[in-house]
């Protein structure tokens, strides 16, 4: 897509510091007898281009392409990680890694599908609905919009409430059965069934109720702030 082309300085390269602290991650990995796609995915991070048209496109992880703007794959482990629920509501409040999955889980299996055409059939996810996330803080009647923030440090996100309200819109926590990767967006990422892959933000760590809906990152770049997928893309109904 021609946003995505534009956006991504050409040829940005990763650089010599993360790849050798990705290597050293890797090393880590195999010492303690991670998985094999964990161990991959950390050895193939510094090919992994900003805008997805590197090698990461000819060498995908899984059946997905693995993006990031920042050129990085944040880390986060468990025990260290926090989602923040904030802004417009009654009651703020932050949850652990653990209190997110004690909450009622809800499962989707459903086709993933980003802008630039690629799309993977049947992918099952399992989280908690937003929609009981903005319950337990109780939206202020002045709040239409939510605002994501990643640990990333710079892509954003946003749903209206309504939106957000739907039973196919989670904060996911598991991807195809196995807890979500770093290079997925784990330990924790948005996953909004109906529109494009843009809108699941990865690397989840904070929702703000907002006045009125902020555009994200790609939206500041030109996407659609309200990214159904639409039935132009029947066409793209091929796995990677
Ligand atoms: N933080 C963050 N979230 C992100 C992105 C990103 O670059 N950074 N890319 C988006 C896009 S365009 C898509 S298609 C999906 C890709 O998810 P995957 O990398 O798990 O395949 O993540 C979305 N969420
Ligand atoms: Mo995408």
């Amino acid at each position: 897509m021609e946003a995505l082309d534009q956006a991504a300085a050409p040829g940005t390269p990763v650089g010599r510091r993360l790849f050798l602290g990705l290597l050293g991650v890797g090393a880590l990995g195999v010492v303690f007898g991670a998985k094999v796609q964990d161990v991959l995915e950390r050895a193939l991070g510094p090919l992994i281009s900003k805008d997805g048209t590197g090698l990461s496109a000819l060498l995908p992880i899984g059946r997905f392409r693995i993006y990031t703007v920042t050129g990085d794959l944040p880390h986060k482990a468990k025990p260290d990680y926090k989602l923040s629920v904030h802004g417009l509501v009654d009651t703020p409040f932050q949850l652990t890694y653990a209190e997110l999955r004690a909450l009622p889980p809800t499962h989707l299996d459903k086709d993933f599908q980003c802008v630039t055409g690629w799309r993977v059939p049947d992918v099952q996810w399992k989280g908690v609905l937003v929609s009981d996330l903005l319950d337990r803080a109780g939206v202020k009647s002045e709040a239409t919009a939510l605002r994501f923030t990643s640990f990333d440090g710079t892509y954003t996100e946003s749903l209206t409430v309504a939106q957000a309200r739907r039973p196919d819109v989670i904060v996911a926590y598991q991807l195809e059965g196995d807890d979500i990767s770093d290079a997925h967006g784990g330990p924790v990422r948005l996953y909004v069934a109906p529109m494009y892959g843009y809108k699941s933000i990865k690397w989840l760590d904070g929702i703000e109720l907002t006045k009125e809906v902020r555009p994200g990152y790609w939206e500041d770049l030109g996407y659609d702030v309200d990214g159904w997928i639409g039935r132009s893309n029947d066409r793209d109904d091929k796995p990677v």
